[in-house]
């Protein structure tokens, strides 16, 4: 048996101190109107990470952040560790979003190794896959997806236990576009099938383009267990309509 709904938004490189305020009270004051059951977090750009703990300590909903460092300490300018969002009471930390391992060359290695940071501390990961469209025309979904998730696995089942997987197929991201209910069902059935037997239950969120009007649909499905949530996290009404869904 799977737990609760999980929504979580990404706000991706977008915010400031007044908006996210606005952000986060209509968001609160939505959820409690709404009712909602669902598991409700939001990850922030690393400066707001003590405002967004600030707004949401004793509430509901829980806090992460976009990225973290594969390492612990030291000489790594301009990389934000574990550790130190532990220190903000991040609870999650997203892991290779597509936007990384594209702009910023992030491989499957490295992603790896960043959740192995994150759950060390107690944060659990995020951690994103997902195949281009040019990967999914030539069919080649499966295999890309194996790969990314071939070094998590290869850390062993207690790191994938402690992990939330989130498949974003990057046509779909941004771009209005959403995979199709069965689309990302096939895809995260796929995934499931891949997961070591103690770690089979953990939440597979779908992320790319979801909107208050297709959260419902995609939720229902049988491996579908919540979304990552970009451009609609940044507006509390639609935000909360997908928690609600
Ligand atoms: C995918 C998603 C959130 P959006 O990147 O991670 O963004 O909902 O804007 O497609």
């Amino acid at each position: 048996t799977r737990a609760n709904k999980l929504v979580i938004g990404n706000w991706k490189m977008n915010g400031s101190m007044e908006s996210n305020h606005a952000l986060l009270d209509g968001v609160l004051v939505g959820l409690e109107q709404a009712g909602c059951k669902a598991v409700v977090a939001v990850c922030s750009p690393f400066p707001y990470l003590a405002q967004v703990a600030g707004l949401l300590k004793g509430t509901a909903v829980s806090w992460g952040a976009q990225d973290v460092s594969a390492h612990g300490q030291g000489a790594y300018t301009g990389e934000v560790s574990a550790a130190m969002l532990s220190e903000f009471g991040c609870r999650w930390a997203i892991v290779g979003h597509s936007e990384r391992r594209a702009m910023h060359q992030e491989s499957a290695q490295l992603v790896a190794d960043k959740a192995e940071a994150a759950a060390t501390v107690g944060l659990t990961p995020v951690f994103c896959v997902g195949e281009t469209l040019a990967e999914r025309e030539a069919d080649r979904v499966q295999s890309v997806i194996a790969a990314q998730l071939a070094p998590l696995f290869a850390k062993g089942d207690d790191l994938v236990a402690r992990t939330v997987v989130a498949y974003e197929p990057v046509w779909a991201i941004g771009t209005g576009k959403t995979a199709s209910p069965e689309q990302a069902q096939q895809v995260h059935g796929f995934i499931r099938a891949q997961l070591p037997a103690s770690a089979k239950s953990i939440p597979l969120l779908y992320g790319g383009s979801v909107k208050p009007d297709n959260a419902a649909t995609l939720f229902a499905m049988d491996d579908i267990d919540g979304g990552l949530i970009g451009g609609a996290a940044l507006v509390a009404k639609d935000f909360v309509a997908i928690a609600a869904a």
